[in-house]
């Protein structure tokens, strides 16, 4: 199924004057606080986050999966589906493949459908997480970390064969992230399956093309439950400056032990130009991978403020890798990852409205009060209207929830590919 501009401009008509009117009342009341609305909507319009391709299909957990009707089974039918949010968003212009369960069979028809639907190939994953089918050698106790050389080779291999796909699509960077660790107390010696990482990575940094980025992903549980190699943003970033200069960190919402402070993290980080990548979500728990915004959205804002900060004052940090790593059990995908996207460019739009030279002096002045009232009036803003404006301007929906119930996209898909798809994945 294609979305077509038409059918979206067609199905905003009904919410046209309201979008218009709430739009005008709030332009007009940002003007007047001195913000310049035009340039906030510009920069709405470039922030574009990458859809996962196993995103597309309905997560599970370990206790089951309950599949969605419609779900796509072929990298094809995923990349529509990323053309179908990003029809209806604007935001969603590229897809973050995960290989082996996305290797294209035909590179030139994929690119090209990409490329009509202004889809970008954005970091690819590697994965030695899973056993691969007639694979040698097993991760069960590890991959890059691994104390056999042979084990280790076959993971080291893999993501050069990785880097090499990725390469043929246009990528470039690659997302390297580890379950290795140990579920017990005195099962691996730290120190060795560490050193082991390190070499493992700078063995595939050295296959990285000139232009491209290394992201190290860190988690600090699951699937091991005692330690995980990678556990934190600080080993991460000792093996980014091991590897060097084009290798960074990859901070994911869902990877800290309770109350991190992200927004602290990913301020550092920038500072050192060594955030890389970005992977949004939602947890209450743990790696909840819960739709982003759905539980702390003003943990979100703070987050976001941080990274506008760093993108205006650190020209040091490279442009990073977004991407959305969220997955859910028991929604629609597509419905899903709409509310995602739309909670990103909420807390993006927020932080944008943080006047950072007011803040600034309020921070100089130790004026507490005032530095928590600048923060709070930006995230107490109802941005909505703007984001819905930048969607507009780009032939996007007004609120593309609707418009994706309206254009009955969810029954076409399953008339389209039938009931019982799966989708591959997690
Ligand atoms: C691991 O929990 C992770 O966040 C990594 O980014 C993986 O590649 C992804 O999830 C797979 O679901
Ligand atoms: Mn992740
Ligand atoms: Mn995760």
């Amino acid at each position: 199924m294609k979305l077509t501009e038409q059918h979206i401009e067609d199905d905003n008509k009904k919410s046209l004057a309201s979008q218009n009117n709430s739009y005008n009342f709030l332009a007009d009341s940002l003007t007047s606080k001195g913000h310049n609305v035009d340039a906030i909507l510009s920069k709405l319009s470039e922030f574009q986050v990458a859809v996962p391709s196993w995103a597309l299909g309905a997560g599970g957990t370990r206790f089951g999966r309950f599949s969605f009707y419609g779900e796509p089974s072929t990298l094809q039918e995923k990349i529509e589906d990323v053309g179908i949010l990003h029809a209806l968003t604007q935001t969603a212009g590229a897809v973050s493949l995960h290989i082996p369960w996305d290797i294209p069979t035909d590179y030139k028809a994929i690119k090209e459908q990409a490329d009509a639907l202004h889809i970008k190939f954005d970091s690819v994953n590697s994965n030695t997480f899973q056993d691969q089918k007639n694979a040698k050698e097993s991760y069960k106790f590890g991959s890059l970390s691994n104390t056999s050389k042979a084990v280790r080779d076959q993971a080291i291999q893999h993501n050069l064969d990785v880097i090499n796909i990725g390469d043929k699509l246009g990528s470039k960077s690659l997302t390297v992230w580890l379950a290795d660790g140990s579920s017990f107390p005195g099962q691996n010696n730290f120190q060795t399956a560490f050193q082991n990482t390190q070499n493992s990575l700078i063995d595939i940094y050295a296959g990285l093309p000139e232009d491209w980025k290394l992201l190290i992903e860190y988690k600090p549980y699951e699937p091991n439950f005692y330690s995980t190699v990678i556990q934190d943003w600080g080993a991460s970033l000792m093996l980014a400056n091991g590897c060097g200069d084009k290798a960074f960190t990859l901070v994911d919402l869902g990877h800290h032990l309770p109350n991190s402070n992200i927004e602290q993290i990913v301020s550092i980080l920038m500072l050192k130009g060594k955030l890389g990548g970005f992977h949004f979500n939602d947890s209450k728990y743990g790696d909840d991978d819960l739709t982003v915004g759905s539980i702390k959205p003003y943990a979100l804002f703070l987050i976001f403020n941080e990274l506008v900060y760093g993108m205006e004052s650190n020209p040091q940090n490279p442009d990073l890798a977004w991407m959305i790593d969220a997955s859910h059990n028991i929604k629609d995908p597509l419905e899903d990852l709409l509310q995602s996207l739309e909670a990103i460019q909420e807390a993006y739009a927020k932080a944008l409205l943080v006047d950072q030279k007011e803040l600034r002096t309020a921070q100089l002045e130790n004026d507490v009060t005032k530095c928590q009232e600048i923060l709070q009036n930006a995230f107490r803003t109802d941005v909505r209207p703007l984001l819905a404006a930048a969607r507009l301007k780009n032939g996007g929906a007004i609120n593309p929830i609707q418009s994706y119930r309206n254009l009955a996209v969810r029954e076409t898909l399953i008339k389209e590919r039938g009931k019982h798809t799966i989708a591959t994945g997690l």
